[in-house]
């Protein structure tokens, strides 16, 4: 079974098979991690992100990586948070984690990285993105050969800190 990783960085700087960007339907670029991945692949990103057509939200998209170390982006727009009620559990699972990992199994990826997705301008609350995050990736690892290596790239250390407590009440003892 493929390990997951928990760790403290910049998205930007992955060498990863594959990142993922946490977009918007639009995918033309953004704030946060988007901006972020934009700038650092360069302008060639955008030209290719024009050709998609936007994405709809839990969906997900596969574009070269331009400028950076990893070969792929996938981008999928998370959900925005609208209190909890309005289907946003289901949309960052089984859409937006799951259509990345089998993305990224499609295109033989054997190492994936991914932000936080909708946890900072979307406003997802970070414990319960967390939940959801590492419980699709869990179960897709178990059941798929690849890839071999999912990284939870998170850009605080209070990101960082709630997720290994979200693991440790779930998997520690697995
Ligand atoms: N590496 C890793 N994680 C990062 C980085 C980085 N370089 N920069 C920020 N984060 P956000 P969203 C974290 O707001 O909530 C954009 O405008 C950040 O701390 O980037 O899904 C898009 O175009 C947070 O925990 O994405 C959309 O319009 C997490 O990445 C909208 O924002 C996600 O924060 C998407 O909002």
């Amino acid at each position: 079974m493929g390990k997951l990783e928990l760790v403290l960085g910049d998205i930007t700087l992955s060498d990863a098979d594959a990142i993922v960007n946490a977009a918007n339907t639009r995918l033309l670029g953004g704030g946060g991690v988007d901006g972020a991945i934009h700038r650092a692949a360069g302008p060639e990103l955008l030209v290719e992100c024009r050709t998609l057509h936007g994405c709809e939200t839990g969906q997900a998209k596969l574009t070269k990586g331009y400028r950076l170390k990893a070969g792929y982006v996938i981008h999928t727009p998370g959900p925005v948070w609208r209190g909890g009620g309005c289907g946003e559990a289901e949309q960052l699972s089984s859409c937006c984690y799951r259509s990345c990992l089998e993305l990224a199994q499609q295109y033989g990826c054997r190492s994936v990285d991914f932000p936080s997705i909708s946890t900072g301008i979307f406003g997802y609350p970070m414990a319960q993105a967390a939940t959801v995050a590492l419980r699709t990736i869990m179960d897709f690892l178990s059941s798929h050969p690849l890839p071999e290596r999912v990284r939870m790239v998170l850009h605080s250390e209070d990101a960082l800190r709630v997720y290994q407590q979200t693991y440790n009440m779930w998997y520690a003892c697995d």
